[in-house]
Formats: structure tokens, sequence, C-alpha cells
């Protein structure tokens, strides 16, 4: 059977291996804290975690009906890895660093740093963090007053016995685009001023969360519900117990199966009585969970960027290691062109993602100019629409250059492109974040786009060799292109569509 084997690629420390990632921070946050934090938890991750990632997935969660005497329990049974990785996020401040600001405006460039090492080893921890970081989100700029309080210190904790994650249920079976047309949940008001909602949650993914934030209508005494967006508010639930160990208003119906993020328990919710706090003011609530879409998307961004960094570094390691025709693959021109290639998406994605994270961390700690505060508002759906697409593109691009190992279950490649995937899909998909930058670009009466030319030229001007402009020159054009086809194709649409830029 002859007595040479195929080499494996290699993981090695993702912050020391990230020469872009280490510049970047170099340049903009050189604090001691930082790199050291990063560079140890990069050895934790490459050692340990990313081990438990590949757990997550070779033991998917399932969702036990019935405890062995008949009675209805929905439990949610997840591996022991991912119950580490709800310990280990607390412990590493993954959500918490966004909200302790001990870095000021830089605070969200170094959370989410993190996060972008983490991102490829989580098994899709991340899932729940952007749920949670963006759940915080909302209750911070509504306010944290009772309920929410208590909510708010259990998100933002680094205790992992005291921290939560949360849910987003926003979509149902008649929508998940258009929830003003889709939702059908019903809040039915009680003499103490909660509610409970009665609904059915299509997708809910990270079922497994302490709370939730959800949208629903509002009853009249008549039972009657205003239609459309202005009919829907935002609503805090947790998620609990009764004695008899029965979840409080809520059925699970099912988990989904899924083509990839099979980590991730994914579930179908009939709410039924589910008690609840209204957070937005009546008829508010797309607008204000906007927020939570926001931080989302922008983990989205991180994901992506997270996973076409990953499967570059394995596809680096794996051309020092692997021969063809005589010699390593390193050594062949068009492999090695192959992989530039790759590399240049990555770094376009890396500084479009972390330069939305720079301008949220401005706004955040009020330092943001008119100009940062459209900009945010601008690229955060171009960053989420473009480095989704680039994600799955790139990564099968990856695999492939792994030839047919690349394609081999258990070398654990695979997942990366089923997981990829989904990026252009939850959150807002392709066309409907397009929508949403031809929308802000109406409200703000092409106030974003002054901005969005005003930052490229800032940003070329900066660039102080041909090779540092590289990246930035492709992002700003990747970026621009996109919003260009997005322009002309709506202006090809039915006046129905055209009537958002009008
Ligand atoms: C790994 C990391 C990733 C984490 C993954 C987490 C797991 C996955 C979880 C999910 O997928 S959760 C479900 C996510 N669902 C979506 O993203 C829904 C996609 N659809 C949209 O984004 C639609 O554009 C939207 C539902 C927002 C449209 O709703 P409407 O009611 O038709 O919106 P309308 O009337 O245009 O806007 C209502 C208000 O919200 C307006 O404010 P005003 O009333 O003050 O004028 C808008 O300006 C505001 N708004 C809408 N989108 C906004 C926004 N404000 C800021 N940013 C936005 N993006
Ligand atoms: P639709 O809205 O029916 O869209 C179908 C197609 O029509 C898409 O291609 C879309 O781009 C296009 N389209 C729709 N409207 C327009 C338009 N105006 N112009 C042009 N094209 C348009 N949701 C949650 O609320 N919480 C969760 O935790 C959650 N987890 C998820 C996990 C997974 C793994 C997946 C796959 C989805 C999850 N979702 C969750 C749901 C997800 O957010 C929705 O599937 C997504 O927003 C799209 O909604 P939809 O499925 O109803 O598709």
């Amino acid at each position: 059977i002859g007595s040479s084997f195929q080499e494996s690629p290699v993981l090695k420390n993702p912050f020391l291996e990230d020469a872009l990632l280490g510049g970047y921070l170099r340049r903009h946050l050189p604090q001691e804290a930082v790199l050291s934090d990063l560079c140890e938890f990069g050895e934790r991750v490459a050692k340990e975690v990313d081990g438990w990632g590949r757990e997550c997935e070779v033991n998917p969660p399932q969702l036990v009906h019935f405890d062995p005497w008949g009675c209805r329990v929905d439990h949610i049974v997840t591996s022991p890895a991912w119950k580490r990785m709800k310990s280990l996020s607390a412990q590493e401040g993954l959500v918490a660093i966004g909200y302790e600001r001990s870095f000021g405006e830089w605070s969200r460039v170094y959370q989410m740093s993190k996060l972008y090492i983490f991102s490829p080893s989580a098994g899709l921890y991340t899932c729940p963090l952007a749920m949670t970081d963006g759940a915080a989100k909302v209750i911070q700029s509504i306010g944290v007053s009772r309920p929410v309080q208590k909510a708010y210190s259990h998100l933002t904790t680094r205790q992992p016995d005291q921290f939560w994650t949360s849910g987003q249920w926003m979509t149902e079976r008649q929508g998940g685009s258009d929830v003003a047309t889709g939702t059908e949940t019903v809040a039915a008001p009680q003499t103490d001023g909660s509610y409970t909602l009665h609904g059915f949650k299509w997708f809910t993914s990270a079922t497994d969360a302490d709370m939730t934030l959800t949208l629903a209508r509002v009853q009249d005494r008549t039972g009657a519900t205003t239609p459309g967006s202005r009919g829907l508010s935002l609503f805090y639930a947790e998620v609990s117990r009764d004695e008899d160990g029965r979840l409080r208003g809520i059925e699970v119906q099912r988990l989904k199966d899924k083509l990839g993020t099979r980590q991730v328990p994914t579930a179908e919710l009939l709410l039924d009585g589910l008690p609840a706090h209204m957070l937005s003011e009546e008829g508010r609530g797309v607008a204000s969970i906007a927020n939570m879409l926001t931080i989302t998307r922008i983990h989205n961004g991180i994901s992506a960027a997270a996973t076409m960094r990953r499967v570059v570094q394995l596809a680096r390691d794996y051309a020092t290691r692997r021969t063809a025709f005589g010699k390593l693959l390193k050594d062949h021109p068009l492999h090695m062109q192959t992989l530039a290639r790759m590399e240049v998406e990555a770094r376009g994605a890396f500084l479009l993602v972390m330069d939305v994270c720079r301008l949220l961390g401005r706004e955040e700690i009020g330092v943001a100019s008119q100009l940062d505060t459209h900009l945010l508002r601008l690229l955060t759906p171009v960053v989420k629409l473009y480095t989704g697409k680039q994600a799955v593109a790139v990564v099968s691009e990856g695999l492939e250059s792994f030839g047919g190992q690349g394609y081999i279950e258990d070398t654990g490649l695979p997942i990366m492109l089923r997981d990829a995937q989904v990026l252009s899909i939850w959150e807002g998909t392709t066309n409907v974040l397009s929508l949403d930058v031809l929308r802000c670009v109406a409200r703000s009466s092409g106030m974003v786009l002054h901005a969005y030319f005003s930052h490229a030229k800032s940003l070329l001007a900066g660039a102080s060799s041909v090779s540092s402009l590289a990246p930035a020159v492709k992002a700003v054009d990747g970026a621009l292109s996109e919003l260009q086809n997005f322009i002309q194709v709506a202006a090809t649409r039915p006046p129905s569509y055209l009537e958002l830029a009008a």
C-alpha cells in the first residue's frame, strides 16, 4: 500500500499568521494589551478551540420532544463543545469588549478582530454571539431600563455562569424579507402592562438562547391589529421553563434540516402565550430592530472575511507540503497566481469590513462626524452583501486548491463551503440589501454617496505605495461596481421598485 501519505494542512496561530490584521492593528490600535490578548487567543484557537468547532459539526443539536414518560419537554440537546463555546465567549469578552469600550473608538475593531480570529473555528457559535451583540445594542439604544436591565447585564458579562445569548425571531412563513406583510404573530395586552405572544416563527437560530427580541402586532380590545410595518412592535421575551419543565408559551415544532450551519439549532417555533414586554414604541418595531440588523450584518461581514482568510491560510500551508509534477505546489506559478487572487479578495474584504467596524466604534462613543454616520449606514448593507457573495466564491476556489481532498468531508474543508452559502441569505438577501442601499441613498438625498466618494478619495490619497494601494482600490472598486449594478437593475424594475429611489 506504499509508505507515503499526504500531509494535511496545519492550522497555525491565526493572529500571528495574518500579516494584514497585525499590520492594521499596529497602525491603529498598537496597545500591547490588545496585541498580546489576540496572540494568546489565536494560540488557543489553533490548539484547542478549532477541535471544539469540529465537534459541534459532527455532533449536531437534536430535538427531544418528549421525556420517557410521554411529557412534552422540547429539549434542544447540544454538544458539550457547543456549551464550551458559550463559556469561552463570555470569558474572552467576545460580546463584552464592545460594551466595556476600554479602547474608546477602537473597541469595536478590537472586539471584531477577536471574532475574526475565532469565527472559522467557532462551530458557528458566532451566530448566537452576533444576535446577542445585536440585542445588547438595541437595549442600549432604547435605554437600559426595567424589564431589560437584567438582560443587558447578562448579555454583556464576562462571567460564564451569568452569560446569556439572545435570539432574533423575525422570519415567519409568509415572509422573511418582507416582515411588514409577513408577520402574523399577535401580542395580547395583559392587565399588568405586559403581553403574551401568539404566532409561528419559521426560522429561529440558536434556539437554545436565554431570551429573544421579536416582532408582533398588538391586538386592540376587539382583537384587531394594524397591518403593514406600522402595525409591528418590538418585544423582549425570556425563554424559560415552568415547574413541570415545559417551555413557557413555546412549542418547538422541529429543527430545520439544513445544507450547512448544522452546528446551530435552527427551529420552527409555535408561540402560544409567550410572556413578553414591549420594547419599542407601538408601531416602531422595524425601525427599532434596525440596530440589531446593523450589528448582525457587520458580524456577517466579519465571518465572511474570516472564512476567506482561513481557507487562504490553509491553502498556503498546503502548498508548502504537497508535491505535484516533481515540485511543491508553491513552486508552480499558476497555482500561486490562484492563491494570490484569493489573497487579494480576502484582503479587500478584511479592509472593507474593518472600516465599517471603525465607523461603528466612532458612532458609539459619540465622535462620528455626519459623514461617518452616513457611511456607516451605507456601507453596512454593502459590506454584508458583497462579502457574503465573495466568501462563497473564494472558499469554493480554496477547496479546489486542495485537489480531491478539498471535497472530502472529514478534512473539515467542505463545511466551510456549506457554511459560507448562508452568509448571503440570512440577515437580508443580496437583493433585499441592494434595495436597502437604494433606500438609504434616497432618504439621505444623495448625502451618503457624497460621503462614499469622499471616503474613497481619502483612502486612495492615504495609501503610501502602489502595493499598499491595491487592496483599498479593490475594496472600493468592488463595492462601487456593486452599487452601480444595483442602481442599473433598479432602473429596469417595475415602478414600485423605482419609487424607492424617487
Ligand atoms: C455569523 C454572523 C451572522 C449572524 C447570523 C444570525 C442568524 C440569522 C438571523 C436572521 O436571519 S434574522 C432575520 C433577518 N431578517 C432580515 O434581515 C430582514 C430582511 N428585510 C429587510 O431588511 C427589509 O428591508 C426590512 C424588513 C427592514 C423592511 O421592512 P419595512 O417595514 O418594509 O421597512 P421600511 O418601512 O422601509 O422601514 C421601516 C423603518 O425602519 C424606517 O424608519 P422610519 O420609519 O424612521 O423612516 C427605515 O428607515 C428603518 N430601517 C429599515 N431598514 C433599516 C432601517 N434603519 C436602519 N438600518 C436599516 N437597515
Ligand atoms: P423571501 O423573502 O421569500 O425571498 C425569496 C427571494 O426573493 C430571495 O432571493 C430574495 O432576495 C428575493 N426577494 C424578496 N423580496 C425582494 C424584492 N423586493 N426585490 C427583489 N428580490 C426580492 N430568520 C430569523 O428571523 N431568525 C433567525 O434566527 C434565522 N435564522 C436562519 C438560519 C438559517 C440557516 C437560514 C437559512 C435562515 C434563517 N433565518 C432566520 C431566515 C432568513 O433571515 C430569511 O430566510 C431571509 O431573510 C429571507 O427570507 P425568506 O426566506 O422569507 O425569503
